[in-house]
């Protein structure tokens, strides 16, 4: 059985993905309204992984014995100065995800829940990826010297 403590910090977790999803679908509509419909295709899907990222931990937390409850979203940001500040942005939100993740994995060893930790290693997996997907579109934007549709090709290839 999950202790509340753990329920409460996961349900938290909940929120900041569902938040993050909400944040790549703003930045979506961002690219989609300024001509970069490369970039809009991958956060558009983006914001489907981290609506999955979500789904998973409600699951885990009811499949061991809690309810898992939704928390309200903060609002997000709508406009951006151009497509670099959108995935500098990003960027820093990865980082963001990457710290509440490693939080909630001392968490889990404080509490001495193994199951948890466990589950969590996904996550730490996860934010790795992500942090190096987003550094290599930042890498590809510095590297095309203002040519945004070379650029914009380039990250609808991206996954
Ligand atoms: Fe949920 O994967 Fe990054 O944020």
């Amino acid at each position: 059985m999950i202790s509340e403590k753990i329920v409460k910090a996961l349900s938290q977790q909940i929120m900041e993905e569902e938040h993050a999803s909400r944040i790549y679908l703003a930045m979506a509509s961002w690219c989609d309204a300024n001509a970069y419909p490369g970039a809009a295709k991958f956060l558009y899907s983006h914001t489907n992984e981290e609506r999955e990222h979500a789904e998973k931990i409600l699951k885990y937390i009811n499949y061991r014995g809690g309810h898992a409850r939704l928390l309200p979203l903060p609002e997000v940001d709508n406009d951006f100065k151009d497509v670099r500040d959108v995935f500098e942005k990003a960027m820093e939100h990865e980082i963001y995800i990457t710290k509440c993740i490693n939080d909630l994995y001392e968490l889990a060893i404080a509490e001495k829940d193994y199951g948890t930790q466990v589950f969590l290693q996904w996550y730490i997996e996860e934010q790795e990826e992500e942090e190096d997907l987003f550094q290599s579109i930042l890498d590809h934007y510095n590297n095309c010297k203002g040519k945004l549709a070379l650029f914009d090709k380039f990250v609808s290839e991206k996954k």
